[in-house]
């Protein structure tokens, strides 16, 4: 069983100007992860995918190629959470037919959800897929905010191995790791890696590490090493970075930069704006010369 900590980019998927998937820029991508970034995996199907713009079958083909691609090389985790619950069950399967290391679900979202119907989602796709399962809280984007009990009742399950923990609570992030030492904690924040990792998280998924897995992992391992001097350096360096990226479009320039590395990153997936303008492509061009 791979081992599941370390740095794991959300995976970009490449787009067409008709909004189809890219297969051959997607593979680009995978690839530019593995050779270049250098990370221990990737988390695929996630927000930074655009996944929940996609249809059943789109995401079922992006975890397919994203798995061709990488194969055995690194660990792979699929995304599979969706209000619809039939549709998260049919996409765990699948992805665990593929030989996915494990999943992870966003918490379902929209609906004012019980917790009690939370935890039946979870069992339920667990029961479905017999795979590993992380939970990704992500409560500015769902609404949905989960307390240190509740992760117990979660946890009751074991399969439910940890959370992708896309929060700035860094008191509830504490208390998790006392609470339940064996359960794994992956940031989701990029630019607040620091922090997370002095509180002893066991990873970080994060959209920038396709483009700067290299310094995310060097603040990582400089912090479990206890030099955090070094690791702020860099973690100042890198928000730099990624406040340039923020302020210019998240997912559309880190394409750009991708792009700039030759790897054919793409479009965005409409509703979302499909491409930059031309004084956004200079504002990604003097961040590439800056930062990368
Ligand atoms: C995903 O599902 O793809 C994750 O949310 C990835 C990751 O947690 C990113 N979160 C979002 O984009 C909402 C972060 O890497 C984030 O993009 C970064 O920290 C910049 O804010």
């Amino acid at each position: 069983m791979k081992s599941l900590k370390g740095i794991f980019s959300a995976l970009l998927v490449s787009f067409n100007a008709d909004g189809t998937i890219n297969e051959k820029g997607l593979r680009q991508i995978v690839r530019h992860n593995i050779d270049k970034m250098k990370v221990d995996g990737l988390y695929v199907g996630g927000s930074t995918g655009e996944n929940f713009m996609l249809s059943t079958d789109e995401k079922k083909e992006i975890f397919r190629i994203a798995k061709d691609e990488a194969k055995d090389q690194i660990a792979l985790i699929a995304q599979v959470g969706s209000v619809n619950l039939k549709e998260a069950v049919e996409l765990g399967q699948y992805a665990t037919e593929l030989g996915y290391d494990c999943l992870s679900a966003v918490t379902p979202f929209y609906y004012k959800f019980s917790f009690p119907e939370i935890k039946h989602f979870y069992n339920t796709i667990i029961e479905a897929t017999g795979n590993r399962m992380i939970v990704y809280s992500i409560p500015f984007l769902t609404g949905v905010n989960i307390g240190v009990a509740q992760f117990g009742e979660l946890y009751e399950n074991e399969k439910i191995i940890g959370v992708k923990f896309t929060a700035g609570d860094f008191y509830l992030l504490e208390r998790l790791k006392k609470a339940y030492p064996n359960h794994l904690i992956w940031a989701g924040f990029d630019e607040m890696m620091l922090p997370a990792a002095v509180l002893g998280i066991d990873g970080a998924i994060g959209s920038t590490f396709n483009v700067n897995g290299i310094r995310a992992r060097q603040i990582y391992e400089k912090a479990q090493a206890g030099q955090i001097q070094e690791a702020l350096e860099i973690q100042h360096v890198t928000n730099d970075l990624i406040e340039g990226i923020l302020g210019n479009g998240l997912y559309l320039t880190i394409k750009e930069l991708l792009k700039l590395e030759g790897v054919d990153a793409g479009y965005c997936r409409e509703p979302m704006t499909k491409e930059l303008t031309e004084a956004q492509i200079a504002v990604a061009k003097e961040l590439k010369a800056k930062y990368l």
